[in-house]
């Protein structure tokens, strides 16, 4: 009911009648104004006016479930949020709940992670109350070698999420993605990307795509402090993050249906080469076999890494072992 309640008041400036929301809700004015009372304790700020009803003019900066669902399109891919104050990975998380049956298009967030995970075993500093610490569920019915691309997919929605959250503010920071999942802000990173699946060959069972922004963060690890920044740190300004995930559900949801229409990213190639930080510029690649510097051209439907070499010919570089230099590290 807390959901819609809130929904119900974010859509407009105005009043709106204790009446109004019992009628709307089938609930009784005793039910509406516990829950309203239940929201002023959770850091809303509602004036009640006697005759004309109820008005937020303040939010508070959390991620619980009804902060962001009340948020959410119909139609948008994120159909439930599931929140908790700590937990040791949203990614975790995720999986525990997909082998229990979760459904499709549920989102796990958390305020703090203890065991936030990067790729390949790496560390995600996940401190409390200044980021975005999130997993999305899905279940699509694609070919398991294409599952990786969803990390594209996620990426754009990150970056274009981002893009709008900051141009609302009304300051012009360039935000991009640095191939193949890294979204960077004056080329330091502002999010990451992990995507985890359980599939047979034929067949997933779930992906898990975990996202971490840095959003209202001052300080960093001494590990991570040259390359990392937060939205906060880039623009000076103070973004509500439950903001930046309903932008994310919409952002995403459009270029996921791109994506199922065709399997692959052909729909997406030109989007995400546009928020590419790379594309057209020198790149220096290292993997297990050789190391040599080209100019990156953008990637092929596949999420590959195109790359012209010295010599004039095409290097096609797939993500994995392979690193990108040309920003940091
Ligand atoms: P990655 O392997 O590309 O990046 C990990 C590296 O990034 C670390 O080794 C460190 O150098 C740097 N790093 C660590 N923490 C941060 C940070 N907060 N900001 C910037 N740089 C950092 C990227 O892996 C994938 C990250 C996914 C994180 C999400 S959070 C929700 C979900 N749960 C979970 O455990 N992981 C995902």
């Amino acid at each position: 009911m807390k959901t819609k309640i809130l929904r119900q008041l974010r859509t407009t400036n105005e009043y709106v009648s204790g009446q109004m929301l019992c009628d709307e809700l089938g609930v009784s004015r005793t039910a509406v104004w516990k829950a309203i009372n239940q929201l002023k304790e959770e850091g809303y700020t509602i004036e009640a006016v006697q005759n004309k009803g109820y008005k937020i003019t303040g939010y508070p900066d959390i991620l619980t479930a009804e902060e962001i669902e009340s948020q959410l399109n119909p139609d948008d891919t994120v159909k439930k949020v599931v929140y908790a104050p700590e937990i040791d990975s949203t990614n975790n998380e995720a999986k525990r709940n997909a082998e229990n049956g979760a459904k499709d298009g549920t989102l796990y967030i958390t305020e703090s992670q203890t065991g936030g995970r990067g790729r390949r075993g790496r560390q995600w500093v996940s401190p409390s109350g200044s980021g975005i610490w999130m997993t999305l569920l899905l279940r699509p019915q694609i070919n398991p070698a294409n599952a990786s691309m969803l990390t594209i997919v996620a990426a754009m929605a990150v970056t274009m999420a981002i893009r709008r959250a900051v141009a609302e503010t009304g300051v012009d920071v360039e935000c991009h993605i640095k191939w193949p999942n890294d979204v960077v802000i004056n080329k330091k990173k502002v999010c990451g990307i992990l995507t985890e699946m359980s599939a047979e060959l034929d067949c997933i069972h779930y992906v898990v795509i975990g996202i971490g922004i840095n959003v209202n963060t001052t300080e960093f690890a001494d590990e991570i402090k040259e390359t990392a920044s937060s939205l906060f740190v880039e623009t000076g300004k103070n973004i509500k993050r439950s903001r930046i995930v309903a932008l994310f559900a919409e952002e995403f949801t459009k270029y996921y249906q791109k994506f199922l229409n065709t399997g692959d990213l052909s729909g997406l190639v030109q989007d995400y080469n546009e928020l590419l930080i790379n594309a057209g510029r020198q790149v220096r690649i290292c993997d297990a076999k050789e190391e040599f510097t080209g100019v990156a051209a953008g990637i092929d439907s596949h999420g590959e890494l195109l790359v012209t070499k010295e010599d004039g010919t095409q290097a096609v570089i797939s993500a994995g072992e392979v690193s990108v230099r040309g920003l940091y590290g």
